[in-house]
């Protein structure tokens, strides 16, 4: 890859050399995402649990004028203590954001261009971006669900949480084209729970089935991503009782304090992790780790399969 404004460590520079799996991971599930120090223990361990699996982790950052793929120890640390000081990074501010040199954490949607153009197909994340509740009156919707619509990345994830509305968010992909696969499941899941009470469109078993799905889906080619949703593993699953009460007064707080754009998901994390004194964020911690693993496994059954087509 050429592109002078990529900066790939070295480590997934070899990777890609010796045709070795990768796994994109995001870092405003750092910044904005978890309290210090949690979130950068967090990013750790994900990374961990992508190489026991056979990937390489990339976590991608904007720093110094540059799309960094893999970060180092000291630039996780900088993203997890510096927390919402951090800019976060949407498909919209990544040119300005390349021109001014600051410090910027990507989402969902930034990682995947990211990945893209460094050649990565498989990203692990927590919950995606989506449709806001009252996004008839708001219009907010995540620039997430476009770069879906749009962008060959996989983005394996627990779904999304129930500060959006998830019924919305799936007809939104529905109409955008983007395969919503269940991983072992049938249910989309709700991020802290299992079930949203909406299904998936398609259901695997195996990784090797994803993969297959993804080999074929881009070799029509067929562009845009593909949902991987994977559900908290049971013993993590947290009590959906206890989640709704705190997304309800975290959303009438939001209203009251007249939060919107960009600084509205960020702040209804913080909220819920505020008033679940911690437990939503045990929750996170784990199916965050779930995800890692499942991404780097199917990063290793693709890699195969597109080995195999050459
Ligand atoms: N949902 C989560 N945790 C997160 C995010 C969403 O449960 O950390 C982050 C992701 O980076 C996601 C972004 O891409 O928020 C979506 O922000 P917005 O709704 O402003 O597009
Ligand atoms: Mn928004």
């Amino acid at each position: 890859m050429t592109n002078s404004l990529l900066d790939i460590h070295p480590l997934i520079q070899a990777a890609f050399a010796d045709g070795t799996p990768v796994v994109a991971l995001e870092s405003t599930i750092i910044s904005h995402g978890m309290p210090y120090p949690q979130n950068v223990e967090m990013a750790i361990e994900v990374a961990a649990r992508v190489q026991a699996n056979g990937a390489t982790p990339a976590t991608v950052a904007i720093i110094g004028g540059k799309m960094k793929v893999g970060l180092t120890l000291d630039e996780i640390e900088l993203l997890g203590k510096q927390g919402q000081k951090v800019t976060k990074v949407s498909r919209r501010d990544l040119p300005m954001m390349l021109v001014n040199g600051q410090l910027g954490a990507t989402t969902v949607a930034s990682t995947m261009i990211v990945a893209a153009l460094a050649g990565i197909q498989i990203f692990a994340t927590g919950g995606i971006g989506g449709v806001h509740r009252g996004a008839t009156e708001s219009f907010d919707i995540s620039a997430d669900l476009q770069e879906l619509a749009r962008t060959n990345v996989a983005v394996v994830c627990s779904g999304a949480k129930s500060i959006l509305d998830i019924g919305l968010t799936l007809e939104y992909l529905e109409t955008h084209g983007v395969p919503v696969v269940g991983f072992q499941t049938d249910d989309f899941p709700a991020f802290f729970t299992r079930k949203s009470g909406f299904g998936v469109d398609w259901r695997c078993d195996t990784e090797g089935s994803l993969a297959a799905m993804l080999h074929t889906k881009w070799s029509l080619p067929l562009r845009g991503g593909v949902i991987v949703a994977n559900p908290v593993p049971t013993e993590f699953e947290a009590d959906v009782k206890i989640i709704d009460r705190a997304v309800e007064k975290a959303l009438r707080y939001a209203a009251e304090q007249r939060v919107h754009g960009k600084r509205i998901t960020p702040f209804l994390l913080t909220e819920i992790e505020a008033r679940t004194e911690g437990l939503s964020l045990k929750t996170n911690i784990q199916l965050v780790l779930n995800n890692a693993a499942v991404a780097a496994r199917l990063a290793v059954a693709y890699m195969a399969l597109k080995n195999k087509a050459l």
